[in-house]
């Protein structure tokens, strides 16, 4: 019985070992002679589960024993990356394990890199998501991540001919050991069909929904731990598949064929997550996927509500409900639809309850990222749903009409539906009516939503505004990601600052020590080393751990302006051609990012950095000077490695358009130095780590709004600058291209003649910058120094932060100690 019980908990090398024998044994049914590296992941992979459930299990108790107030997180992605590691980190037992396994003579790194991430989610917003649930864990916060199980997740990226090419995503392909189905707690889904109003028993007015058709969702549970605690909360993700009921009746008629195509199609509706970061796609499928897992999620909430015997009216205290950006703004029309029409609560109360449950988050200023589903569309699928937002709505502009007397304009432009030419419904209009709270999610972010897409709904609530800027989890981007920098860390100040990332102020006392810097730049160095071998290996290409590591990686977007960097490239490039004795620092320029497949300028900016990359790493003249890498497939797994070994971090968007980033804090956390603009969460970072330890160049929004305003012509900055004319010429001709001066004509075009995202303007800044970097470089010690204060006053952006922030101010949630 003991016995049973400490393979199954116990923390020692030997009972790790013994217990992965035991699970390759009795889950994968291999002796340890037969097994493939995939069978030693999954017994290694359930070895740290059964670690783990024995808090999720305690969490869940005491939970319900203490009838806690809980954060419902709802999301469309959760960027998870693989659990593997971060779950060792969290348990505490990454040392130990490694021993158990190499005691085997495995390759214990090997193993880990077995895991296929689950990459359900785009970029920046899913992978908030999944920092933000860390950190739920982390803090002892009671908390539930609600999303969708896609079966194939962001596609894989290749990289042919210089071109992205994309390849399914099947990450579910061998199993995945960390989730568990809960079929017992499936709900059923509703769509199409009809209203009619009717009048019920005690003679009251009424509206009944018949639905077309319905699906069943079932809930996968994913167990969160968090770093050093026995809180285990849950990731829900949703599938969806047919109801019972539809099988019976085909087969019932002998239709076979009808009973199987009813099930495909059910099972279509949670397939795949659409690969488009900030670009809205109206499909009808995207509405399908949004409205299911919401209305699985609160059915969830109202199940969980009746178990524990609280009355409806409790439903705000008991839940509080986060909408991250507008993909679950659909909660508001259906949270009413549950109240008023199935538990019969009365309107008013109903908006109550709902406008205290929910609080909503906006993620971007992009007005091609705001969705607005056509009404049509819209109505076929929901029609309840379209009820109910037209009530709300002109209850709503009753009180906008009273509070601006004779501003028709301003309730038109407030109304939750659109009706400029074809009618809409505006997603974050509904999202900003039902909540009591919304944020931006930088300073700036949040203060221009206030002056822009939101200044309507400012001006009429604007308690409910605030800001609440992102953070990442050091659990993840420091400890796992980084581990020579962590215990460098930690042989200075001790573990703490894991948990607590503000203490690694302490490390300013050391940034004098000549002894610590050395160390510092030797960690850096083997980190470099580490990612030469990963792009020797896999892209054989050779870069020089000593040459300067510029990196941008994040999805390629014209706004994010990784074509401004490939200029600086080319200008570089030219200036080496016609000056061969040209003194500069070495630089290795490396690349990551996916581009949404249906993006067609991204995609060529990706063949234009891959082309010039094959010139440049070409060439006898400049390689030893300058190389450039396109790394594939940039998803967690690959960018782990890519963060410790930057010297310098791109973040070089147009002011205004980058709501906050967060790679921008990985990169700064792992003793990077900045390149940026004052936008997004780069101004805070630029505040915390002070202004001579970051590279500043660029417009600011305010000129980048005079500029357009005074009418941009980007030709003018092409004919007055003969280095930006050389470079943007030197791509068209065809010099990157074997000649064809149509292949990259497009981008050129765009630059030249109509720039939205303002590169020409900001070129001859950013060059003039990127002349300083060159120099600071080169005093070694200075340089560390401003690595060194980097990483040390990046406290701010621990998500531990962020989520403090949302309990404190929007979700006043307590944390609860789990034994
Ligand atoms: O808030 C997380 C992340 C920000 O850091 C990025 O600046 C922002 O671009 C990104 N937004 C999205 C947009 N998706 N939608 N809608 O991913 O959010």
């Amino acid at each position: 019985q003991i016995q049973v019980e400490e393979d199954r908990i116990g923390l020692s090398p030997e009972i790790l070992r013994r217990a992965f024998l035991d699970n390759l044994f009795y889950i994968q049914g291999k002796p340890l002679a037969l097994a493939t590296k995939n069978d030693f992941y999954i017994a290694l992979a359930y070895t740290v589960r059964d670690r783990m459930l024995h808090c999720w299990n305690s969490t869940a108790s005491t939970y319900t024993a203490r009838g806690s107030r809980t954060v419902c997180y709802l999301s469309a992605e959760f960027l998870m990356g693989p659990h593997l590691g971060n779950n060792l980190i969290n348990l505490g037992i990454y040392d130990q394990m490694k021993q158990a396994i190499e005691g085997l003579d495995l390759d214990f790194e090997e193993l880990i890199a077995q895991e296929e991430e689950p990459g359900l989610g785009n970029g920046g917003l899913g992978r908030l998501a999944a920092c933000y649930l860390d950190s739920l864990a982390t803090l002892e916060i009671p908390s539930m991540g609600y999303g969708i199980r896609y079966e194939f997740g962001i596609f894989d990226q290749e990289i042919r001919d210089g071109w992205q090419v994309e390849i399914t995503d099947k990450w579910l392909r061998y199993g995945n050991p960390w989730e568990l189905p809960r079929p017992e707690w499936a709900v059923e889904i509703k769509f199409g069909g009809y209203t009619e109003p009717f009048t019920d028993d005690q003679g009251r007015y009424r509206v009944r929904w018949i639905p077309a058709w319905s699906v069943k969702g079932v809930p996968y549970d994913t167990p969160i731990l968090g770093y050093q605690v026995n809180t285990a909360n849950t990731l829900r993700l949703w599938k969806a598949e047919a109801p019972e009921s539809f099988d019976f009746e085909a087969f019932n008629q002998g239709n076979y064929y009808r009973a199987v195509q009813e099930k495909v199609a059910s099972e279509n509706l949670t397939k795949v997550l659409y690969p488009n970061d900030e670009k809205f796609e109206g499909k009808q499928l995207r509405l399908q996927q949004q409205f299911f897992f919401v209305s699985c999620s609160l059915q969830d909430m109202f199940h969980i509500l009746e178990r524990q015997q609280l009355p409806l009216e409790a439903f705000p205290q008991k839940f509080t409900v986060q909408l991250n950006d507008t993909h679950p703004a659909i909660a508001v029309a259906e949270l009413m639809r549950l109240l008023v029409d199935k538990y019969l609560v009365e309107w008013d109360k109903a908006w109550d309850i709902t406008q205290q449950t929910l609080a909503y988050t906006n993620h971007t200023l992009l007005p091609e990222a705001l969705e607005k589903w056509a009404l049509d569309l819209f109505a076929g699928l929901l029609p309840r749903h379209l009820e109910i937002i037209y009530e709300i709505n002109a209850r709503f502009l009753d009180r906008v009409r009273l509070k601006f007397v004779g501003d028709a304009e301003r309730t038109a432009r407030m109304s939750l539906i659109d009706e400029q030419g074809a009618r809409y419904i505006r997603m974050a209009h509904l999202a900003c009516v039902g909540s009591h709270a919304i944020n931006g999610v930088a300073a700036l972010h949040s203060e221009l939503l206030k002056q822009t897409v939101l200044k309507d709904f400012y001006e009429f609530f604007p308690e409910k505004f605030s800001n609440k800027t992102n953070g990442v989890t050091p659990r993840r981007w420091i400890a796992l990601s980084n581990p020579s920098m962590t215990k460098l860390i930690t042989s200075k100040i001790g573990s703490g600052w894991i948990k607590h990332l503000d203490q690694l102020r302490q490390l300013e006392s050391f940034v004098g020590d000549i002894e610590f810097q050395r160390q510092w730049r030797e960690s850096k160095r083997s980190n470099k080393q580490s990612l030469a071998a990963l792009v020797k290996n896999r892209l054989d290409i050779t870069i020089d751990p000593d040459s300067l590591f510029d990196v941008q990686s994040k999805r390629i977007h014209e706004y994010k302006r990784q074509h401004l960097n490939a200029l600086h490239i080319v200008t570089l490039y030219d200036s080496i051609k016609q000056n061969p004795t040209l003194e500069i620092t070495p630089r290795t320029f490396i690349f990551g990012g996916k581009a949404a497949p249906g993006y067609y300028m991204a995609k060529l900016m990706i063949k234009l950095i891959t082309a010039i990359a094959e010139v440049v790493n070409g060439d006898p003249d400049v390689r030893d000077r300058i190389k450039v890498v396109f790394i594939p497939d940039y998803n967690v797994t690959n960018s782990q490695p890519v963060y410790p070994a930057a010297d310098l971090s791109e973040q070089i968007s147009t002011a205004g358009l980058e709501a906050s980033g967060t790679g921008n804090m990985k990169f700064a956390m792992n003793g990077a130095l900045t390149i940026g603009t004052l936008d997004g969460a780069n101004v805070e970072i630029r505040e915390e780590v002070g202004a001579e330890n970051f590279f500043l160049f660029g417009l600011i929004t305010e000129e980048v709004a005079a500029l357009k305003e005074q009418g941009y012509n980007p030709w003018d900055y092409y004919h007055s600058n003969d280095a930006l004319k050389a470079a943007i010429d030197l791509i068209a001709s065809g010099h990157f291209s074997h000649g064809d001066r149509d292949l990259f004509k497009p981008l050129v075009d765009k630059l030249l003649h109509h720039d939205p995202f303002l590169l020409l303007a900001d070129y001859a800044s950013y060059i003039e910058c990127q002349t300083k970097v060159d120099q600071a470089y080169r005093d070694t010690q200075h340089w560390t120094r401003m690595s060194i204060l980097n990483a040390a006053r990046m406290g701010k952006f621990s998500s531990d932060r962020s989520i403090r922030d949302y309990c404190k101010e929007i979700w006043k949630v307590q944390p609860i100690e789990v034994l």
